[in-house]
């Protein structure tokens, strides 16, 4: 496993050719592919003995000052529980799962309702690589150049009522292909919701690829959600229903352990988990013994653009 030093830099002080030139070094010390291209040719998905390459502009806003997470790690060590409890089970199970053909649903309190296809999705908005930080509430972390472009692009093309007030993802349930679902350790399908403005903010993500390539079904293949200031389980993967809501929707989570998982799950390290501590983090392959654990920062270091969505709530009652 490679060992990767720290810049103690911070974003603004230094210049966009530098942020670019290091991160660059960074992606090729990770091995991740550093090409960047247009729109150019949609891949062949659905291919599980080579992932297909996905061309994206790479983002030149959403950089991350911090070696990106080996692949090999980010495609290995997976929570979707569909596949089981364990972090290797998703890779050894996934692959089972059928992602051809693939519709999205968006529907609820829109004027325009519709189905999207894989093809829809791929075409509607251009492809960025940005890479995020992804915090797990179990204490772990990674960061992971995720392809995709704001969810914001999907959801305005169903034109959302005024009644829109909340989304709910849903995640598609295989129980021929899925081992998970046969036990009824949460209630399935998976699922989890967002206020519409936390849905709507730029740096709410849906995702179709990973490293320059499509999605691997261990991280959610065809079409999945990312939320980079919350922890992880409120990035619903393999996605086939969002329904625009006037009330506030419960998660799989929430609706399990309603004291443990809240409706926000924003990433705060001063409101610990009922039985730990949230205040550090482990680095995904960088745990050597003498690897210190990383501090977690206020909304997984996005405070700066999503704190105003919770202007004067008490984060502590909205855990
Ligand atoms: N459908 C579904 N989505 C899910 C999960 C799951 O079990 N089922 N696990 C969540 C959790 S707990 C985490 S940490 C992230 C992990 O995403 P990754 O495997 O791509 O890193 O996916 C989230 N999305
Ligand atoms: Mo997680």
């Amino acid at each position: 496993m490679p060992v990767y030093r720290y810049p103690r830099i911070h974003a603004s002080e230094i210049t966009p050719e530098e942020v670019w030139a290091s991160r660059r070094q960074w992606m090729k010390a990770a091995g991740a592919s550093v090409a960047a291209g247009t729109l150019a040719g949609w891949p062949l998905l659905g291919s599980a003995a080579s992932l297909a390459s996905l061309n994206a502009q790479r983002s030149s806003k959403y950089v991350l000052m911090e070696p990106v997470t080996p692949e090999k790690d980010a495609t290995t060590y997976n929570n979707f529980f569909e596949f089981g409890m364990d972090k290797g089970d998703p890779v050894k199970y996934a692959s089972k799962m059928q992602t051809t053909p693939w519709k999205v649903r968006v529907e609820g309190e829109c004027a325009a309702p519709k189905t999207f296809d894989l093809d829809d999705l791929l075409k509607l908005a251009p492809l960025e690589d940005r890479t995020y930080r992804m915090r797990c509430v179990e204490g772990w972390s990674m960061a992971i150049p995720w392809i995709g472009y704001s969810m914001s692009e999907l959801i305005k093309q169903v034109q959302p009522t005024g009644n829109a007030k909340f989304v709910e993802f849903v995640t598609d349930v295989q129980p021929k292909n899925m081992p998970g679902v046969r036990i009824r350790s949460i209630d399935w399908p998976y699922r989890d919701g967002l206020r519409m403005d936390e849905a709507m903010h730029p740096l709410t993500m849906l995702v179709m690829g990973m490293y320059g390539k499509v999605l691997p079904n261990q991280n959610g293949a065809p079409v999945r959600m990312v939320v980079p200031w919350k922890y992880g389980f409120k990035s619903v993967k393999s996605i086939v229903t969002i329904r625009l809501l006037e009330k506030q929707p419960v998660g799989s989570w929430e609706q399990s352990q309603p004291s443990e998982y809240g409706f926000y799950s924003n990433v705060n390290p001063e409101v610990s988990h009922p039985r730990w501590s949230q205040a550090t983090e482990r680095r995904i392959g960088e745990d050597g013994v003498f690897s210190p654990k990383r501090k977690t920062l206020m909304f997984n270091g996005y405070a700066n653009e999503v704190a105003s969505l919770y202007a004067g709530m008490d984060l502590r009652k909205n855990y």
